[in-house]
């Protein structure tokens, strides 16, 4: 029996350091790892049962070609030199056809890591003239506006939180999405901090909260600047901080002030008292902290949304004591030198937004998608827009490459399918986004079956196409050592990975805002309307559509992350069928009761799932998780088929939280008789 260390590179903030238990080459267990101050002690149901995803069906062992149409889903085994011939003859011919922008690698965030992920990867497609993708699934809409006002700065560290006086979670369920900050929230609140919650359900946390704003989905850019706004009305605003370190706040005061707390509570569906609370419990304490999460980016005003949230902190001064100011990513604090492992210029061919996968499949043209290279994601149910996706995904004349774990929808639509390792399987370099810490890892199970790393297969595609270039790294080492070299403290980093595995950029453990970091801007000051984001949204920054009643979609359907799952990742392990979640309230005016059949529909298409009763929701708003598969659906469309296409006003980011539908009852039909 050995005990291996290593770390979880999901896409979760938390990044845990994890002891892996193996047997004869089995993994036995998987429990925290020691030596992370954020994730020591325990971690998530999901991955301490990694093993059931690792070794369960459908995890792929061999390479696949399709056998018959895209419709049925049907594969036949390969070696990897037959599978690689037909990836290399597709890509051949798309390029030979339609020319090299026809090819579209589609990858997100899988594993977290810089080996997995623009590393080879990003070597290949750049050298080969591919189309580009813009990954904006995620954290796009959040990072512009982290960048424009603070240039990302790196945020109170998660382990800080003890000392705050008032914890406000804005968009965010640690419960689900990140729970180490759970009993660290627990012990702030023994100490007697005040919490706040600002979410359009009624989460644990907003439960135990001492303030739950139950806004209306995508309400959070009038709050927040009505709060702002009221903080420069009361004089309550940090005057010399202000002076000292921010700028455009002239503006921003003028563009804030336009909300007052009662037009700001009735967009919100909010009380003016529960506004004034806020500020009652916030505005006092500190320590003050804002954890600002992903929820609230998610539609069409989620970049100004996120930028009113993060100024607030700016505006009552709140930076300069250990546990205060506020947390978004830590991802861009520290990044290591991707360029010099890629070692290929930026390239200038087109750039299609992952979000409008769809679009781009069944309408671009000159050149058209001609081929498609599927890895670190699953477009079939994440993307948004699903029945534009699938319908693309199973065009004829589209050649497509799906390189995964398990067979996956998007998998079961791919004439090339690569079975992937796990990340317990591969070499691994990641930093979290929720705490700095830097970890790398070496396999500590050998790959099943056929199983190959991304790092292996674009290596060997490098080779193919005669893309090697003199000075090219190749071995983990290498690319590693890359990747570390000219990184800011990369000697340090390098030197502590090899010693412990585990390293924490770039400060010691917890840097406090405005002493140990300050903005990554160019003239280190807060800027509260940036040029930059000013002229990016459509209609400015802080701009704020108020949208018409649609009496045809009067429901907002939001899609957030559930316990057991990192979006699809592991959820072939749940049972269906996915339900929709319904306010008692609007279940009684449509006469459903729990488990009632309902057909939603959208401007995108129409689907029917059984209800959920749900008093965690206020009438108006539905809730389905994201990353169910197309089997728990009875008619195999989840959210995703109500998420438009449309892109937040920053980064081009999606809007899943956007999407608007009616729901009818169905009436079951009566069975036929016999
Ligand atoms: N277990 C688990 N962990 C995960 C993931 C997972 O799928 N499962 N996903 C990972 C990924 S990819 C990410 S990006 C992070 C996301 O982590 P979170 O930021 O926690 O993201 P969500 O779960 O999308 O949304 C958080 C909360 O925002 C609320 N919300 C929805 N719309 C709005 C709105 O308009 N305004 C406000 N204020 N709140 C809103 C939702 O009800 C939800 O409770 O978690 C990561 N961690
Ligand atoms: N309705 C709705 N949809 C959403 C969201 C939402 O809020 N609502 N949230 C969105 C968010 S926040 C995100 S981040 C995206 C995530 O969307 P995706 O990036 O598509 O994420 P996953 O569903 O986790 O799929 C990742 C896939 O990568 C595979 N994988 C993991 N590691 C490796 C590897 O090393 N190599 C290869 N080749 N494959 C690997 C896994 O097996 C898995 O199938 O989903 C988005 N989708
Ligand atoms: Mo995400």
């Amino acid at each position: 029996m050995e005990n291996l260390r290593t770390f979880c590179p999901l896409d979760c903030p938390d990044a845990c350091t994890l002891e892996a238990r193996v047997d004869e080459g089995r993994l036995i267990s998987l429990d925290a790892g020691v030596g992370n101050p954020l994730t020591q002690g325990f971690i998530c149901g999901k991955v301490r049962n990694v093993t059931r995803h690792i070794h369960a069906a459908p995890r792929i062992l061999h390479p696949l070609l399709r056998s018959g149409p895209k419709s049925e889903g049907k594969f036949h085994p390969v070696d990897w030199k037959t599978a690689l011939d037909a990836v290399e003859h597709g890509l051949r011919e798309a390029v030979r056809v339609h020319g090299h922008e026809s090819v579209l690698p589609y990858c997100y965030g899988g594993s977290n890591g810089f080996l997995t992920q623009d590393a080879l990867d990003l070597r290949f497609f750049r050298r080969l003239g591919s189309s580009q993708i813009l990954r904006t699934f995620c954290a796009a809409p959040t990072g512009r506006a982290a960048t424009g006002l603070y240039g990302r700065m790196a945020g109170v560290a998660l382990e800080d939180y003890v000392h705050a006086r008032c914890i406000v979670l804005w968009g965010v369920n640690p419960n689900a999405s990140g729970i180490h900050l759970v009993p660290i929230l627990k012990e702030a609140r023994a100490r007697g901090a005040k919490l706040i919650v600002v979410d359009p359900r009624v989460t644990t946390l907003a439960k135990e909260a001492d303030l739950h704003l139950q806004l209306r989905p995508g309400t959070d850019l009038p709050v927040a600047l009505a709060l702002a706004g009221e903080l420069f009305r009361r004089g309550a605003a940090a005057a010399a901080f202000l002076a000292e370190h921010v700028s455009e706040v002239d503006e921003f005061r003028r563009r804030a002030e336009k909300w007052t707390f009662t037009e700001a509570a009735a967009t919100a569906g909010l009380k003016v008292a529960e506004l004034e609370r806020f500020l009652e419990l916030w505005l006092p304490a500190t320590p003050a902290v804002i954890r600002c999460g992903w929820g609230l980016e998610r539609n069409r005003h989620g970049g100004s949304a996120v930028a009113a949230v993060l100024a607030l902190p700016a505006i009552a001064g709140k930076f300069g004591v250990r546990g205060g100011g506020y947390t978004m990513s830590m991802g861009g604090a520290w990044k290591p030198d991707v360029e010099a492992l890629v070692r290929a210029p930026a390239p200038t061919t087109r750039s299609i937004n992952m979000n409008q996968l769809g679009q781009a499949l069944t309408e671009l043209r000159d050149p058209p998608v001609a081929a498609l290279w599927v890895y670190n994601a699953n477009p079939a149910v994440t993307a948004p827009d699903q029945a534009r996706v699938l319908a693309g995904l199973q065009r004829k004349d589209l050649f497509t490459i799906v390189h995964e774990q398990v067979l996956t929808d998007t998998a079961r639509l791919a004439d090339v399918v690569l079975p992937a390792t796990h990340f317990l399987e591969h070499h691994e370099l990641a930093r979290g986004y929720g705490s700095l810490v830097v970890q790398q890892a070496s396999p500590v199970l050998k790959a099943p079956g056929l199983a190959r790393s991304n790092h292996d297969v674009f290596t060997e595609m490098l080779a193919r196409f005669e893309l090697v270039e003199e000075g090219d790294t190749f071995s983990v080492e290498d690319c590693v050592a890359a990747l570390l070299k000219n990184a800011p403290e990369g000697e340090r980093i390098a030197r502590e990975l090899a010693e412990h595995g585990c390293s924490f950029p770039p400060c010691g453990h917890t840097p406090v805002q405005f002493v140990d970091v300050f903005p990554l801007t160019s003239d280190r000051r807060i800027h509260l309307v940036p040029e930059a984001l000013d002229a990016e949204a459509p209609r400015g920054l802080y701009h704020f559509e108020a949208s018409a009643p649609d009496a045809l979609h009067p429901f907002t359907l939001i899609s957030p992350a559930r316990a057991e799952t990192i979006t699809s990742t592991f959820a072939q392990l749940l049972a269906g069928p996915a339900p929709v979640h319904m306010s008692p309230e609007d279940a009684t005016s449509l006469g459903l009761v729990d488990g009632d059949p309902v057909r939603l529909s959208g401007e995108r298409g129409r689907a029917g799932f059984p209800v959920r009763i749900d008093a965690a929701l206020k009438p108006g708003t539905l809730m389905m998780h994201k990353g169910w598969w197309r089997h728990h659906a009875p008619n195999g469309f989840t959210a995703n088929l109500f998420a438009p296409d449309t892109l937040a006003d920053l980064g081009g980011g999606a809007c899943f939280n956007d999407a608007r539908v009616a729901v009818e009852k169905l009436v079951p039909r009566p069975a036929a008789k016999a």
